[in-house]
């Protein structure tokens, strides 16, 4: 570690000393408005911000460099040029000693300095030479690279200059999340979504620094992902959704693809196998999984709580094995969810009998397993997690098992509730919950679950009545913005009026995006794509 540190310190004393050599004729003179750092539109609001009220010059000559030796740093740099490019058309070089024209350095370090222990955290010093982000690892670098992304996004070009140049204003950021599981769940079995729909999903995420996209790969209406040695899942399972358009299924080539993506936005994959419930489209491509005698049809509706697997069968339990096993190689990260939710034709004897045995064989493919609120009312491991959707009585079940708790209340964080009853798509069986009633809730106290407990908060979105982008978009935008401020920022420094200024400046952002978000009347949106009136139109 010393000599890590010796070394960036003698890159760093190389780089400035680059710089201050310099032909005096490269000296830019910098017309700027200037801007308080403090007072940008960031989400989720960092923990501290400092402006020093001056400008840092991003412009043909700004260069960037990270830690050599420090693993992923030049990933995240190479992901920042691109975002750079993509907004400004400047190509900033990355790790080029030989770009000598450098005037400014935006300096990616790794730092082992105690305040940046924790996981995800950074800092950002922004000086009128240079921008430093340092953090110890690459997952907290690229969080340190959204914010720098959110700054740059509210900066325009000096156009008096004679070339462009985007001043960011100059000050010191410290920031870390309060909770370490930050989700979105996309329901792909009700209506399938393609890989591009779903990795367009994690740019959006990644900019607000989410760290899960949770997919609910299997339901009633669709088996959405290829399991080799049960091939009828997805030929029979995956043939078609709600209403009767003809489905889907990711391959297994299709799916490393997303975790893939997901790795490189640093998030992780949550793969869901919903059951015992939930499972008319497994049985219906191997009707032995459901024991009663019926090869069921393929279902089309949107009813929940009719069917289950026969959890008294060995069968059941070697194909969960193979399923669990396959999709578990292909999932790097530490969890599989295995539902659990309203399994109202299982006996509850069978319920908690079936759940104990998957609770193994999850943990055999070295897994920790996540189930809905339910899963509580067997006897599991402190190690699984309980993802609080309804029943407050199963969050309390779970807390006396020493479970940690992810926080989904429908109430307040499903995304396929309905904004109000004017919302072109959603459901409100649990309520409608307009922009400010998800932003306004805390997760940290919510039912009384103490937060040594929570581990985050997953905001899920249900397919039942949506089957493009645009309507995902329609739901997830802009509350899944104000879910990301939960999971990141202390209840102490979020305040819905602060807030709302802040959504209202994400509009530019959103349409350079092309996100159809819906334009909620409660916002005063800054220059908006499309109006509300646009939007609600059929
Ligand atoms: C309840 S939430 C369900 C889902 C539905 C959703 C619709 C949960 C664990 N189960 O099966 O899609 O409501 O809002």
């Amino acid at each position: 570690m010393k000599s890590h540190l010796f070394r960036s310190l003698v890159i760093w004393v190389v780089l400035v000393a680059a710089i201050s050599c310099q032909p005096e004729k490269k000296k830019r003179v910098l017309h700027f408005p200037k801007t308080d750092l403090s007072k940008l539109a960031l989400i989720p609001k960092p923990l501290k911000v400092i402006s020093t009220e001056d400008g840092f010059a991003l412009d043909r000559f700004t260069a960037i460099y990270t830690s050599e030796t420090a693993t992923g740093f030049a990933d995240v740099a190479g992901f920042l040029a691109e975002k750079i490019k993509a907004k400004t058309n400047l190509d900033v070089p990355v790790n080029r000693a030989e770009a000598s024209d450098q005037q400014g350095i935006i300096y990616i370090n790794q730092s082992d300095a105690p305040e940046l222990d924790a996981l995800e955290a950074y800092q950002l010093y922004i000086t009128p030479d240079s921008v430093i982000l340092n953090s110890n690892s690459a997952v907290g670098a690229f969080r340190g690279v959204q914010t720098l992304r959110q700054i740059i996004s509210e900066t325009s070009n000096d156009t008096l200059a004679d070339y462009k140049i985007w001043t960011i204003p100059t000050g010191k950021i410290t920031d870390s999340p309060s909770f370490e599981y930050r989700g979105s769940m996309l329901d792909v079995a009700r209506h399938f979504f393609s890989v591009e729909d779903v990795k367009k999903y994690i740019d959006l995420l990644a900019y607000y620094k989410y760290n899960v996209l949770h997919l609910h790969l299997s339901d009633d209406q669709g088996w959405r992902i290829e399991i080799k040695s049960w091939p009828k899942l997805t030929e029979v399972g995956g043939s078609t959704e709600v209403g009767g358009a003809a489905g889907g299924f990711y391959t297994q080539e299709d799916y490393k693809d997303i975790v893939r993506y997901a790795a490189k936005h640093h998030m992780m994959i949550v793969p869901e196998i919903d059951m015992p419930g939930h499972t008319n489209a497994a049985s219906a491509s191997y009707p032995i999984l459901n024991g009663n005698g019926k090869t069921p049809k393929l279902y089309e509706g949107t009813e929940v709580g009719f069917s289950t697997f026969d959890t008294r069968k060995d069968t059941v339990y070697a194909f969960i094995d193979d399923v669990v096993r396959e999709i578990s190689s292909i999932s790097p990260g530490p969890y599989f969810h295995i539902g659990g939710d309203e399994s109202h034709v299982t006996k509850k004897n069978d319920y908690i009998y079936f759940v104990e045995k998957v609770e193994k064989i999850v943990q055999k493919y070295g897994k920790r397993m996540i189930g809905w609120d339910e899963v509580a009312t067997a006897d599991i491991d402190s190690t699984s997690i309980s993802q609080f959707w309804a029943s407050k009585e199963n969050a309390d079940l779970s807390i006396q098992k020493g479970m940690k708790v992810i926080m989904s209340p429908a109430k307040k964080a499903y995304l396929d509730m309905q904004y109000d009853t004017l919302s072109k798509h959603g459901l409100h069986w649990a309520a409608y919950i307009p922009v400010d009633t998800a932003y306004i809730w805390t997760p940290e106290e919510y039912e009384g679950i103490p937060i040594e407990n929570i581990l985050g908060v997953e905001a899920p979105l249900w397919s039942e009545t949506i089957s493009n982008i645009d309507e995902l978009e329609y739901l997830a935008f802009p509350r899944a913005i104000g879910y990301s401020e939960l999971s990141w920022t202390p209840k102490e420094n979020r305040d819905w009026e602060s807030y709302k200024v802040r959504l209202a400046n994400q509009a530019p952002f959103l349409d350079r995006m092309d996100v159809k978000y819906y334009p909620s009347p409660l916002i005063d949106w800054k220059k908006s794509k499309y109006t509300y009136e646009e939007i609600q139109k059929d």
